[in-house]
């Protein structure tokens, strides 16, 4: 039962209007940083009092790949009004941190009737469960922060010494409160990560980093295929403007993706429609090309030298030493090996793309000199994709597009557009909780000593891959990182950051694990899909009611935020919490919290580097005079640095001037190609590895799937061929289409997603193909049931071109909302459709699922704007 109604105005817009919202909102904001002539300046938007109150530093710390400068304004307490960045004019050379729609709408978001106020139990709890079944229906009950405490303490060792530290399942990255479990004994914690997909592992081992060349080189590209990368959305921010001036200064741009995404309507000449999951094949397709085409004497297409000098593996003169020789990578691309040539005609059953436009599209790119082959996660968070990085990565070395000015493989993701060292230098993270303290890291014991709270990428002894994590509480067994299959007794879950219910696979499996075990807690600053699951919900402040929060902005900035107002309602920090669980359970509190966050911001601040104009010396960013010492108050000693440090807290952001020929460029990789031997790569052999045995034993060892270490095509569970009831004879099946996710610009991840005001500029459709639509009698805005082989949801469509036919897209973020007699989904979660079988090395497959969509012939969906707040109040049902 919805708990709350409360009607709100305005009616959701149909998705193509979005569009238009999202770059009038982004205008409004100066998002992307571009196309605006100049902002209005911050004085003219005062509030009612005229200007007696003052701007501050105001944080924005989701996951969202970006960061954008947001200020306050703060009358007599109360936030009035949102600024941006207009510290510095914008230029090209030095372009203002603007934020985006998100970031602007904070107010109204913190601020908002969704915001957890007070603690709360779920009125059936009792110590050992109490009616577990009722989680996610139960009636709420305020109680006071003694009595939270007391419980949340009481079950922590209730479970501790009954079944041990082992017990407690806990979702803390970047949680501080992660302090105080670790120095009680530690808890079970999770591996992975869900964001580089199968550019996790690769990265680790192939001797490719997660990289960029730097901004300024890479403007004067001239070719960039976009290969499934959407900065205007999924890194709102200055990567669109790097691209933006590329195209002002006439770089051509080719997109390769499923979706006409807004950043190819801002960019591109040419769009090659792909089938989601299956650009390994058009990538092998393409190196076919390249290898049957190549002549170095009147056709050069391979850059022979690089292959030769920086590469192991591609054919049988270049293998790694001790590797039998036909375990090479042409071989297999001819078809030696198993009889079957991956030619364009082979890929293009798969991928979709005609034959020609695959062989084109391979000679365009080996004939550019200057060419950016650029790809995100989002290509790689597909089951079975293990080997595709080391696929891009080969076809970028055998083009020539490593290591040369101009010229790059990118992986757009976080801040990407402007790699290098980092020029102004800080502590903290950009986005989630304040974890970084300066104290020396507290360890996890039983996570073979990895920082309590710290992030656990690679697979770790004791630890459960991240998407095992329901399945080992319902069947009591996890995968070892050798494969075996090992018991464990999981009692407890604490959920302090991230929302592992909504945002990892298979949200109903999710629903019945927190049914199970004997406790569930979450701390979070509002009714995330884990709290809904929960025993215990404590209320935390944001980041705008603690003493502030240092971060680097991208290569060129650090900000500096400022506490905006004081804590909502009842809520408390998260370190407050760990050191209070300390002093109930004889943990000593200093260890949670040894020096107090305004002196840890403090030192963080004194310590920060900005880098000298020789690209070489650092120097401190701020001079400290014995009066700062005293007006702050903290512990410190005076020094001299480039700007006063009150200069820097009052407007919250220093950017470093640049300019083309400065100290400051970089060229990612140029040092390799230029001396392999003096400059090598992180990987076994120092080269690029095409044949990477290091990533298939870590792949193969776990046991989910077996691959080869030269980067050969693996279908994925639940892809295009598994939409084929019988593949070989094309005879489709009960799922006959593909559904992929995307970041869309509503939220980050959950973050948002509850915002009103982003949730009138951008519904949250289920965007298809007009053919797949009216084959099923479906038109634009009618609600429609989807379903996979693991749930279902309605949405209303959006039917559009802008999508390939065969393929739908769908948000991700969006909170769950399960009808439980029906089992339906009405809020639109992409994970109850996504499953959770695990593959490979332990990574997301979010973009790989199959399904049917049928007209919806119940009541309409209610738009999620009018769906009233999520929150209960005390005594009310979810
Ligand atoms: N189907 C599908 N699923 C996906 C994806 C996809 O493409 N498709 N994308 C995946 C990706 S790339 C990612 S990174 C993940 C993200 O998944 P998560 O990291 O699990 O999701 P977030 O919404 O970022 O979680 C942040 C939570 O922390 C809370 N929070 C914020 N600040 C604080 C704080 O200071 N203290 C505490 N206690 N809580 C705080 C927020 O309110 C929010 O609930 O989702 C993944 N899930
Ligand atoms: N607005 C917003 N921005 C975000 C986030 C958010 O939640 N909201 N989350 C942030 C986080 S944590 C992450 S990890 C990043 C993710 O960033 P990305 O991975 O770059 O973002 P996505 O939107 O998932 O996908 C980018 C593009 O890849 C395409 N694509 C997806 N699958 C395939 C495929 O199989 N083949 C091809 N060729 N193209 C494909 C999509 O159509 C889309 O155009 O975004 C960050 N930015
Ligand atoms: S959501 Fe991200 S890009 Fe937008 S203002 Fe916040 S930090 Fe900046
Ligand atoms: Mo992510």
């Amino acid at each position: 039962m919805r708990v709350e109604d409360r009607p709100r105005e305005g009616a959701a817009r149909p998705f193509k209007a979005s569009l238009d919202a999202w770059s009038r909102a982004v205008k409004l904001a100066g998002g992307v940083g571009f196309g605006l002539k100049q902002l209005p300046r911050s004085d003219k938007l005062l509030g009612p009092g005229g200007g007696r109150g003052k701007w501050i530093a105001a944080d924005c710390w989701p996951d969202c790949g970006s960061k954008g400068y947001n200020k306050a304004y703060v009358e007599d307490g109360v936030v009035v009004r949102m600024g941006t960045d207009d510290n510095i004019e914008d230029s090209w050379n030095r372009p203002q941190l603007r934020a985006c729609a998100r970031g602007q709408s904070l107010r109204l978001w913190l601020l908002g009737a969704d915001r957890l106020k007070y603690p709360m139990k779920r009125k059936n709890w009792e110590p050992g469960g109490g009616q577990k079944e009722l989680r996610g229906k139960d009636e709420w009950v305020r109680i006071s922060w003694d009595e939270a405490l007391d419980i949340l303490a009481g079950e922590l060792k209730r479970v501790k010494e009954t079944y041990g530290n082992r017990a407690i399942l806990a979702n803390f990255v970047g949680t501080i409160t992660a302090r105080f479990l670790g120095a009680y004994g530690g808890f079970t914690e999770q591996w992975g990560g869900h964001s580089l997909g199968t550019w996790m592992n690769a990265i680790f081992f192939t001797g490719y980093e997660m990289q960029w060349s730097d901004r300024f080189d890479m403007v004067e590209t001239k070719l960039f295929l976009l290969w499934g990368t959407n900065p205007v959305w999924s890194q709102a921010g200055l990567p669109a403007y790097t691209y933006w001036e590329a195209k002002k200064r006439g770089a051509r741009f080719i997109a390769i993706d499923p979706f006409y995404n807004p950043t190819y309507e801002m960019l591109t000449d040419e769009w090659i429609p792909i089938r989601p999951g299956t650009d390994h094949t058009m990538l092998l397709g393409m190196m076919h090309t390249l290898v049957v085409e190549d002549d170095p004497s009147t056709n050069p297409l391979i850059d022979w030298d690089f292959m030769h000098r920086c590469t192991v593996g591609f054919d049988r003169d270049h293998m790694p030493e001790g590797v039998d020789s036909s375990e090479n990578f042409v071989d297999y691309l001819l078809g030696k090996d198993d009889g079957q040539p991956k030619d364009a005609e082979w890929a293009s059953e798969i991928c979709g793309v005609p034959p020609e436009r695959i062989r084109w599209l391979a000679r365009e790119l080996a004939k550019e000199r200057d060419a950016v082959l650029c790809t995100s996660g989002g290509v790689a968070r597909v089951d079975n994709a293990d080997s595709l990085p080391q696929a891009f990565i080969t076809l970028a070395a055998m083009t020539g597009h490593i290591g040369r000015a101009h010229s790059q493989l990118a992986l757009a993701h976080h801040f990407g557009t402007n790699g290098g060292p980092q020029l102004v230098q800080g502590q903290n993270s950009r986005s989630y909780s304040n974890s970084h303290l300066r104290a020396p890291p507290v360890l996890n014991p039983l996570a073979s000593n990895t920082m309590a709270g710290g992030l656990v990428v690679l697979p770790t002894p004791g630890c459960i891959n991240i998407y095992e994590i329901n399945s080992a509480v319902l069947n009591e067994q996890y995968t070892e990182v050798d494969g075996a299959k090992t018991p464990i007794d999981l009692r407890m879950i604490y959920h302090a950051h991230g929302s592992r219910v909504n945002q990892i696979p298979n949200t109903l499996e999710a629903i019945k694990a927190h049914r199970k075990v004997e406790f569930v807690v979450t701390q979070n600053m509002f009714m995330n899909a884990d709290a809904i699951y929960s025993d215990l919900v404590l209320p935390v402040t944001s980041r705008w009611e603690r003493e502030g929060n240092v971060c680097i902005g991208y290569r060129e900035q650090l900000l500096w935020h400022s506490k905006v107002m004081e804590p909502y309602f009842e809520c408390k920090d998260d370190l407050w919490i760990g050191v209070q669980l300390a002093k109930r359970l004889g943990v000593d509190p200093t260890i949670v919290e040894p020096w107090s966050w305004g002196q840890e911001i403090f030192n963080q601040v004194a310590d920060a580097r900005v880098m000298q104009d020789d690209g070489k010396t650092l120097e401190p960013l701020v001079t400290i005079t014995e009066e700062d010492l005293a007006h702050f108050g903290f512990e410190g000693e005076p020094q001299v640095g480039r700007i006063p440090i009150r200069e820097f807290q009052e407007k919250g952001i220093y950017h470093i001037p640049r300019e083309p020929g400065d100290n400051h460029s970089f060229v990612y990789l140029e040092a390799f190609r230029n001396d392999p031997e003096r400059h090598p790569t992180h990987s076994q052999s120092g080269k690029l590895e095409i044949h990477c045995q290091a990533l298939a034993d870590v792949v193969n060892n776990l046991g989910w799937a077996k691959i080869r270490p030269i980067p050969s095509y693996n279908p994925p569970l639940e892809g295009y061929e598994a939409t084929f009831s019988d593949w070989p004879a094309r005879i489709k099946g009960e799922y006959p289409l593909q559904i992929y996710n995307v970041h869309m610009p509503r939220n980050a991840h959950t973050f948002f997603d509850n915002a009103t005001v982003m949730r009138e500029l951008f519904p949250h459709e289920f965007i298809m193909n007009p053919a797949d639509a009216e084959a099923r009698g479906i038109a634009n805005g009618d609600t429609v049931l989807v379903r996979s082989p693991w749930g279902k949801i309605l949405r209303t469509t959006w039917v559009t071109p802008l999508v390939m036919p065969g393929v739908c897209v769908l948000g991700q973020g969006a909170r769950v909302d399960l009808d439980e007699e029906t089992g339906i989904d009405h809020g639109g979660c992409a994970n109850v459709l996504k499953g959770g079988t695990l593959t490979g090395g332990g990574h997301s497959g979010f973009n790989s699922v199959i399904a049917q969509v049928e007209k919806w012939t119940g009541a309409p969906l209610r738009p999620d704007l009018d769906r009233g707040a999520i929150i209960p109040l005390p005594g009310e049902r979810m």
